[in-house]
Formats: C-alpha cells, structure tokens, sequence
C-alpha cells in the first residue's frame, strides 16, 4: 500500500452512503497518527533523497524527475530525447510502474540504459527505491539520468527523489483545467511539458487557458508545448535540457 495518501489500504479508506445520518466514528487520536506517520514516512525519505542528490552531485549527473497522469507521453517523449541525444550523452533512465517491465525495455530499445521499479500497491516512486535503482545502473560523470515516475498526478508531488528537477507533462487530451485540480504537481515543476500539440486540431482544448492555469499555480515554470510528430517543436525541449545545468546548486 501507499502509507502516505492510503490508497491500495481499504483500512483507510471511508466508505460514505450520504444518503444516511452522517455520523463520524473516527477518534481524534486516529487522525493525529496518520499525520505523525506522514510526517515520519516524508522525513524518511527525504533522507534517502538527499543520499540520490550527493551521488548525482559527485557524478555531475542531471537528475530529471518526469511526472503526468498515466499516458501523457512520457516514455514517448523520453523516446525521442535518447534517440537525439545519446549520440553525444551518456543517458540511463530509472522507470516507475505498478508493474510490467514494458517502458524499460522501450527505453533500452531506444539506445539507453533502463533500470524498471515496480512499485506494486505503490503510487509514486521514493528515494529509496530510486537509490536501490542506481546501484543497478552504471551512471557516468556528466551524464543525465531521466526518472520516468509512476503515471499520478497527486502522490508523486510529495516525496522527493533527490532529483534537481521536477518536469510535469500534460497532454492535450486531458484538457486545460488539470493544473488548477492537482496544483501540488505543477507548484513543485521547474518545466511543464504540454504533450500532443499534433491533436489540437481535434479537440476543444485551450491552449491558452492551460498556459494560464499552469501560471496561476506556478509563475516560474518554464511552459513548452511540443508533439512527438512535430520535430521541430522538439527544439525548446533540447535547448532547456542543454541549459538544465542552471539546477545544479
Ligand atoms: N498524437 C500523439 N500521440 C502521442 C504523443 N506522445 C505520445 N503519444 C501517444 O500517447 C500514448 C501514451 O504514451 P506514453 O509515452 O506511453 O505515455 P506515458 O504513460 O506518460 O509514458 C501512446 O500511444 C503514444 O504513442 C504525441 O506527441 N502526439
Ligand atoms: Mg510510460
């Protein structure tokens, strides 16, 4: 299960019929120790996460968190950013998925190197699975390693990779409203990717109003919309990954 949010937990799951006298049954003392074990569960793995940040710092590696809702294109995405920059960089790219090792083997035949978690009842990597993955993988000096995190807009906002990062995707198709819904996501993004840009055409999605929306939560990220089948709106994606070294404080 997912201590933090509950989830994949049917004991902490509330079951409400709110067609009846809607009485509450919890203790008060319940909630205090859900809120103490959150409180231990994020410095845990803020722990672990600072660990992730030391080994990157000696390595001069460019740790990327990606983050979206399941299927807004970030093994797609990250596809063609190995294709076009492993002729010159040394990419390996952790994966985070319930199950399957499918974007792992994506990744690899793409031309990187690719380490897959399988997180289970989990609903967002942490650090120490990310750590336990590095062992796992030959990272280079001055190289970049992309986490892939498990498709969720919500629990992946909390913990901390020890990434120097944190890049939302957002695609087209799920319409301009998602960053006012899930503001925890895009308050923590250094860049948010608009994803699909090709099926505009098709759909009543506002670009503009999403630019928008992502602005009201997060002033300072960067906002790139790009499509996979648009090579050259791939161009601000690859220049903001050439300058990322801003990141490293
Ligand atoms: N039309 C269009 N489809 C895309 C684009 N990027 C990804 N997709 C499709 O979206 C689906 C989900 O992509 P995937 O990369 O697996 O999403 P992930 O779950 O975020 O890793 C796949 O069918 C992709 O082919 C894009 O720029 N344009
Ligand atoms: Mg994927």
């Amino acid at each position: 299960m997912c201590v933090t949010c509950g989830c994949g937990d049917d004991t902490n799951t509330h079951h409400h019929h709110h067609n009846h006298d809607h009485t509450h049954h919890h203790e008060p003392h319940q909630h205090k120790d859900v809120i103490n074990l959150e409180a231990e569960i994020l410095a845990e793995n803020k722990q672990f996460a600072n660990q992730n940040r030391l080994f990157f710092k000696s390595k001069n590696a460019l740790a990327l968190n990606l983050v979206s809702s399941p299927g807004s294109g970030k093994t797609t995405l990250l596809e063609e950013t190995i294709k076009q920059l492993s002729k010159k960089h040394k990419i390996n790219v952790i994966e985070g998925d319930q199950h399957t090792e499918l974007d792992a083997d994506r990744i690899r035949k793409a031309g990187a190197n690719a380490y897959q978690i399988n997180t289970g009842k989990a609903c967002h990597l942490d650090g120490h699975m990310v750590g336990h993955a590095l062992e796992h993988l030959d990272i280079e000096n001055n190289s970049y390693v992309f986490i892939e995190n498990v498709g969720n807009l919500i629990c992946p906002a909390l913990f901390d990779l020890g990434e120097h990062a944190k890049v939302v995707l957002i695609s087209v198709t799920e319409g301009e409203d998602k960053p006012l819904k899930y503001p925890d996501m895009f308050l923590g993004a250094e860049l948010v990717i608009i994803t699909k840009t090709d099926l505009l055409p098709y759909l009543k999605f506002d670009l503009e109003q999403c630019i928008t929306n992502i602005q009201k939560i997060n002033s300072k990220a960067k906002i790139i919309p790009l499509s996979v089948n648009d090579p050259n709106s791939l161009t601000n994606w690859f220049n903001w990954l050439a300058t990322a070294q801003q990141f490293y404080a």
